[in-house]
């Protein structure tokens, strides 16, 4: 079953949008297999942006990612990691699609909320960054599959 990293960054935590966001993705039906609250460190945020490690934001990506508590998750299900960055929606959330997080909740680039992997290789990599292979739980929520 497909996995994904999802982060509620530091701005979506401080304005209160945490049950929202994850609603989101409950309601959608995907399954969540691992949830942490967490300040990151220096390192950790470091690698987890390695690959924008020359782009003139990454300082500031990364003083804004450790500057605050961020929800560190894991969701599972058929198609998790395209249909998350959807319900996402685009990186600058002045032109994500209104019904989606970003498009109906930010304003800012640089604070856009959420982050979520973009492919099966970022989230393995993303996955194995925050979480221990302990701290997912591996579970059936649907006694009634077809329910979905
Ligand atoms: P996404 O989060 O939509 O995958 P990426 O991977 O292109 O976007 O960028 C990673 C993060 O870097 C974004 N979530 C955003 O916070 C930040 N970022 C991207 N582009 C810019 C930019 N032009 N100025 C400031 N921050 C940016």
């Amino acid at each position: 079953m497909e996995r994904t990293f999802l982060a509620i960054k530091p701005d979506g935590v401080q304005r209160g949008l945490v049950g929202e966001i994850i609603s989101r993705f409950e309601t959608k039906g995907f399954t969540l297999v691992g949830l942490k609250f967490l300040k990151a460190s220096r390192e950790l945020a470091e690698q987890h942006y390695a690959v924008h490690k020359e782009r003139p934001f990454f300082g500031s990506l990364v003083d804004f990612i450790t500057s605050g508590p961020v929800v560190a998750m894991v969701w599972e299900g058929d198609g998790v990691i395209a249909s998350a960055r959807k319900l996402i929606g685009a990186t600058n959330p002045l032109t994500a699609e209104p019904g989606t997080i970003r498009g109906d909740l930010g304003i800012n680039i640089g604070r856009n909320i959420i982050h979520g992997s973009d492919a099966p290789e970022t989230a393995q990599y993303e996955i194995g960054l925050w979480f221990r292979e302990e701290e997912l739980v591996n579970w059936q929520p649907h006694l009634t599959p077809w329910l979905h």
